[in-house]
């Protein structure tokens, strides 16, 4: 038994178009008017399957396919959302090769022991709103209704009122659900599968992530007649903080990504000298314990940089997500259906967050990787062929059979 790949590929193609940018990539920011249109098509795809639909309170779509027994369901799900100028397959390739899992379970008449379930997360990406993985982590209990709700866009906007206006402000309650196991496929946003000319990784487990957020507060004057000696300048100060960023990650070395990949300057002219900087600071490593070593070196790193300038700073250290590995049993599930597939596989730790480092905090989490081209995403360049995704759907199918077990 295996997937439709025609079917599949059309659903990729017409998924993609919502949002789709002139350079072929994608731009669906969390909860604005795209988000919303690509969650009704994906809606309509639920229903024409079959699925009985519901809503959470943060906006998480469910889709359930009855199974023979009462039991806790197959869970698989990934997103909707992208970055700005991101890519067509982060996140789309896993809620699509979910929905191509059901379709084909139906197409084979296979009927399951315990349910299969698609899920949509809200705002994976913490692109718009923060943290990244805000709707799967108040589904785990991690984060409070309340502190999602109230999370901004930087135009002010409230994360709770774009549910509330795109119409998915579900009546479902947000809580921790069970589920006999909980899958995502997606893409490995890093070089190795294609390096290596692998067609499948089987995931063991996600690095640790912490996020944090820095305001600096200068002097704001005029670019002119400040003479150089009196000057607090927070964007000099800002420029020593995103080298001494990049010199943590040199120095501390191994598997530690530093990046500083939001930063926003005011007033931001040409004439005056900048008065206020915020900046985004994400630190990842496959061990805790690198992270715990790197938190203080940034405190240090920005300390002296304002100490040099006389510009002062709040600090905040505001998500961390440790180090995740995945469940056993799910894994060798995973492993089990790569090698049905026929696929060229190998085990592989994901250096990007996912939903489900959440999911994996409820119960028996897993998931399926497929190449990215030039290891690339969050850009336009974002690709995977579909050789490659036919036999990542194929693997997730088998996974998910292998799971859910035949009725
Ligand atoms: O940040 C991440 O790793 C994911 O793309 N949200
Ligand atoms: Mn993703
Ligand atoms: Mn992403």
């Amino acid at each position: 038994m295996k997937i439709d790949r025609r079917r599949l590929e059309q659903s990729i193609e017409e998924l993609g178009r919502i949002g789709e940018t002139p350079r072929g990539g994608l731009t669906r920011l969390a909860l604005t008017d795209e988000d919303r249109r690509g969650r009704d098509w994906m809606v309509a795809r639920m229903k024409d399957a079959g699925l009985r639909v519901s809503v959470d309170q943060m906006g998480n779509i469910f889709g359930e396919r009855a199974g023979a027994e009462p039991l806790p369901p197959v869970m698989m799900g990934s997103h909707v959302d992208s970055v700005p100028t991101g890519g067509k397959y982060d996140g789309q390739l896993g809620v699509l090769c979910a929905l191509e899992t059901i379709r084909a379970l139906s197409a084979h008449g296979v009927r399951t022991r315990h349910p299969v379930t698609l899920a949509i997360f809200t705002n994976e990406e913490g692109a718009r709103f923060q943290p990244a993985m805000i709707a799967s982590g108040v589904l785990a209990g991690k984060i409070a209704l309340e502190d999602a709700y109230n999370a901004r866009d930087r135009d002010g906007l409230r994360l709770a009122d774009e549910l509330e206006r795109i119409g998915y402000l579900g009546p479902e309650p947000c809580v921790p659900r069970a589920f006999r196991a909980y899958l995502e496929l997606h893409i490995e946003q890093g070089p190795r599968l294609e390096e290596e000319g692998l067609s499948v990784g089987v995931v063991e487990g996600i690095v640790a992530i912490s996020w944090s957020r820095l305001t600096l507060h200068g002097v704001q004057d005029h670019a002119g007649p400040t003479p150089m000696r009196s000057r607090h300048d927070a964007l000099v100060a800002a420029a020593e903080v995103v080298t001494g960023v990049r010199r943590i990650a040199t120095e501390l070395g191994g598997d530690l990504v530093t990046t500083v990949g939001s930063l926003v300057v005011s007033p931001n002219i040409v004439n005056a000298i900048p008065g206020r900087v915020a900046l985004s600071i994400d630190m990842r490593d496959p061990q805790d314990a690198t992270l715990d070593r790197a938190l203080p070196l940034l405190d240090r790193v920005v300390q002296e940089a304002c100490e040099r300038e006389g510009v002062r700073y709040e600090l905040e250290h505001y998500w961390r997500v440790p180090r995740t590995p995945f469940d056993a049993g799910v894994v060798a599930a995973v492993e089990r259906a790569a090698k049905a597939s026929g696929a060229g596989w190998r085990r592989i730790l994901s250096g990007a967050g996912h939903d489900a480092q959440y999911m994996a905090a409820l119960g028996p989490a897993g998931m399926v990787f497929v190449p990215s081209r030039g290891g690339r995403s969050h850009c336009e360049e974002e690709f995977t062929p579909m050789d490659d995704i036919e036999h990542g759907a194929n693997t997730l199918f088998l996974a998910a059979l292998d799971l859910a077990g035949r009725a």
